[in-house]
């Protein structure tokens, strides 16, 4: 059977006429995510103290970041800790890299203290460079760039201190930020709503490009996000305590005046946040991070590089052919130059009986030519 004919009856047999299959193409995309898992990248950044390392194993439910491991900050160095966590639920893996940064805004004089910071989310984006732009390279490289980073801010319920914008500003074209108010038990909800509405206005004031949530055309995923949205900055409040309600466990403080429940959404923003990390916009964050700040990473290097590495490429070879061309017109013209003298004192030599017309004729020759 020919295979126009094989085609013709597996269309008409077994599919609809107009039945391509490119419909299965989710399918494709699922199964090779299930097989690569994600890789996602969480950093958290805010001066000591602020729960920043709670807050991480509040995520996850874990203790997966061991705090006593965690010497205490030296006062004058930022220091950036990595580790490394390997999730699994329904058979899709995350492969988790969470960066802390103790000692972030503990010195005396902070200038300057975010360097350390830029220099290891440019590093990430410079392995990622390297391995790209390598002869012999991966299939596909694999992504360790900071995709997240939570500005812990403190809850002073005055809006952001000069630290805070600097930090956003410095970072804001490198990665994206989302600001947490950290300890919001600190606060009433009255002042809670102030202080979110003054840092909003700080924000909007310094210019300072947050991460900046999708636009979905679904109204259910519409409502959803509007609701992530209206929370901004998230109010969080972490612990390490944990008790076990109905089968359920449940990490929460206790206070004199009652008990702060952190999955309480009544009590704080830590649910919508942990939904927009995990659940919601960790793909786009990914996306994000590979189409606006690699890209701002590959444009800064380039600047940094020699501008004619840089012409357009029929321009260059235009140049280059007309360059070629003179050197060898020059070359030609040296050639005369010398050749005709040179082959009439080869002659002179050559004739034995070289006489006084050819001696007339040779010296003329070369004062013509000199
Ligand atoms: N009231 C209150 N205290 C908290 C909260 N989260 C953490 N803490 C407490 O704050 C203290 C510091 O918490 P850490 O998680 O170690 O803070 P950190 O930001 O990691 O600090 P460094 O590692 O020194 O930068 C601990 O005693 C925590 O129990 C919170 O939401 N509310
Ligand atoms: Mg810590």
């Amino acid at each position: 059977m020919s295979r126009a004919k094989l085609d013709e009856s597996r269309t008409s047999l077994t599919e609809p006429q107009n039945y391509w299959g490119f419909a299965n193409f989710p399918n494709q995309v699922f199964r090779r995510a299930i097989k690569d898992g994600f890789n996602f990248t969480l950093m958290v950044v805010g001066r000591s103290g602020l729960g920043k390392s709670t807050f991480i194993n509040t995520l996850f439910l874990a203790e997966i970041h061991d705090l006593k491991a965690t010497p205490p900050p030296t006062g004058s160095t930022v220091r950036i800790e990595e580790k490394h966590v390997k999730l699994v639920e329904n058979t899709v893996k995350l492969n988790l890299t969470l960066v802390d940064t103790p000692g972030f805004g503990d010195a005396v004089n902070n200038t300057k203290c975010w360097e350390p910071i830029i220099s290891y989310v440019d590093g990430k984006f410079l392995e990622y460079f390297c391995e790209e732009t390598k002869i012999e390279r991966k299939e596909r490289p694999v992504d360790k760039c900071v995709h997240l980073c939570l500005y812990f801010i403190e809850p002073s319920g005055h809006g952001l201190k000069p630290l805070d914008i600097e930090f956003m500003k410095q970072l804001h074209t490198r990665v994206n930020i989302v600001p947490v108010i950290a300890k919001a038990d600190c606060l009433t909800k009255d002042e809670l709503k102030k202080f979110k509405a003054q840092i909003n206005k700080d924000i909007a004031a310094n210019d300072i490009k947050l991460y900046k949530f999708p636009e979905v055309e679904d109204e259910k995923d519409k409502a959803a996000s509007e609701r992530l949205k209206s929370c901004l900055p998230f109010a969080v409040v972490g612990s390490n305590l944990l008790k076990e309600e109905d089968g359920k466990k449940i990490r929460y403080r206790e206070y004199p005046w009652g008990v702060v429940e952190v999955e309480n959404m009544a009590h704080n923003d830590f649910i919508p946040l942990r939904d927009m990390v995990v659940r919601t916009n960790l793909i786009d964050m990914i996306d994000v991070t590979r189409s606006v700040h690699y890209e701002n990473f590959r444009l800064r290097q380039m600047d940094k590089l020699p501008k004619h590495l840089f012409r357009d490429p029929f321009t260059q070879m235009e140049e280059d052919r007309k360059k070629k061309e003179q050197e060898l017109t020059e070359k030609k013209k040296a050639f005369e130059k010398v050749s005709l003298p040179l082959f009439l004192l080869i002659s002179c030599c050559i004739g034995r009986n070289c006489n006084l017309i050819c001696s007339f004729f040779y010296f003329s020759t070369l004062l013509l030519f000199f």
